[in-house]
């Protein structure tokens, strides 16, 4: 078995493609979870639906988030009426003050549905309803995950971080916003001064996850910060990175990025926008693979390979490099 940590687009790019060399059943992925948003009642979780969408053959390959040829006659509908109303168009948060300290913590994921911030389609959003409905009637995440992958036809194990709630706060020059509002309403433009896992100190990863991490881990090109940062936020996965062995994907080509807001994030958190940063904030990584044009010097067993993805050859190649680095640090992988 292999565990891989993913994100939106990083290792989902990287898992398509990757089942020539890891049997997918054998290969769990870990999904980050701060990023996601509850809009109109619906939880969305968008790290976890892009692995869903990829691996069941349904994502839509241009934006690598929602269904590849989705409406959005319903998300256009309600932009209609906000205006016809005249509501504010921005992210408009959810306040309730009779929420106890647990609910509190969810409330920084909460948005009005009234003008709708994020694009979601209209089968993007039966997912969302069915998703929502199984935790209404007391299901828990993971449970609501595996049954959404069943129905897609996804043959790996699809696992959230975490069952409690955790959101990934950006603090800017103009006071802190969920990651989504700083990312898909402001473009990443406000100056970020830190960036806060609001929740994650008491927030526990699941069974599920503790037993993936037992195996070796693959930390695909992610966004160290807002997909990697999120779950080393729980004590127990930092802990167990800690304890088995791990080969991580640079996201970066030297100091040039693939895409993405990783590098302002990077320099906001304290690490150089390059793959020598990526490997500071890695500590536990033992192994790396990096770009054949990446001349970065490491402290660690480094494998190299071109690591631009955007096809399932391309990931199988990344995976090669994968399996060998694993091989560099003891875990054989067959
Ligand atoms: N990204 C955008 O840039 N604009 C959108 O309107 C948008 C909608 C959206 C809806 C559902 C979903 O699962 C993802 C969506 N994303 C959108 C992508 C998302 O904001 C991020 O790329 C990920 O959270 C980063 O991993
Ligand atoms: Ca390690």
């Amino acid at each position: 078995m292999v565990t891989f940590l993913a994100g939106g687009t990083g290792t989902p790019k990287l898992l398509w493609g990757a089942d020539g060399v890891f049997d997918p059943g054998e290969t769990p992925v870990v999904c980050n979870t701060g990023d996601d948003v509850e809009m109109g009642g619906l939880l969305v979780c968008p790290d976890v639906d892009t692995v869903l969408f990829s691996e069941g053959g349904i994502l839509d390959r241009e934006t690598w988030w929602g269904i590849g040829g989705d409406s959005t006659e319903t998300h256009g509908a309600i932009g209609e009426l906000a205006e016809d109303a005249g509501l504010d168009p921005g992210p408009r948060y959810l306040s309730d003050d009779a929420q106890t300290s647990g609910r509190e913590i969810a409330r920084w994921r909460r948005f009005s549905g009234v003008a709708e911030f994020m694009e979601l389609g209209d089968r993007d959003r039966a997912v969302h309803v069915t998703r929502t409905g199984l935790l209404d009637e007391g299901k828990t995440l993971t449970e609501t995950t595996a049954t959404l992958a069943e129905a897609l036809g996804v043959d790996r194990p699809v696992l959230p971080m975490s069952d409690d709630p955790v959101a990934t706060i950006v603090h800017t020059d103009e006071g802190p916003m969920h990651f989504q509002e700083f990312w898909v309403h402001r473009r990443a433009e406000p100056s970020v001064d830190r960036v806060e896992y609001r929740g994650a100190d008491g927030a526990e990863p699941t069974s599920a996850v503790r037993e993936a991490l037992d195996a070796p881990v693959v930390i695909g090109p992610s966004n160290p910060v807002t997909s990697i940062g999120p779950m080393v936020a729980m004590d127990a996965v930092r802990a167990a990175l800690e304890s088995t062995p791990v080969v991580a994907v640079s996201p970066f080509v030297g100091d040039r990025i693939f895409s993405g807001p990783a590098g302002k994030l990077l320099e906001a958190t304290g690490y150089e926008a390059s793959t020598a940063g990526v490997a500071e904030a890695y500590p536990y990584a033992d192994a790396f693979v990096l770009d054949t044009d990446d001349d970065t010097e490491l402290d660690r067993p480094t494998v190299r390979t071109d690591t631009e993805l955007g096809s399932p050859a391309d990931g199988e190649r990344v995976c090669r490099a994968v399996r060998e680095a694993l091989g560099t640090v003891g875990a054989e992988v067959v």
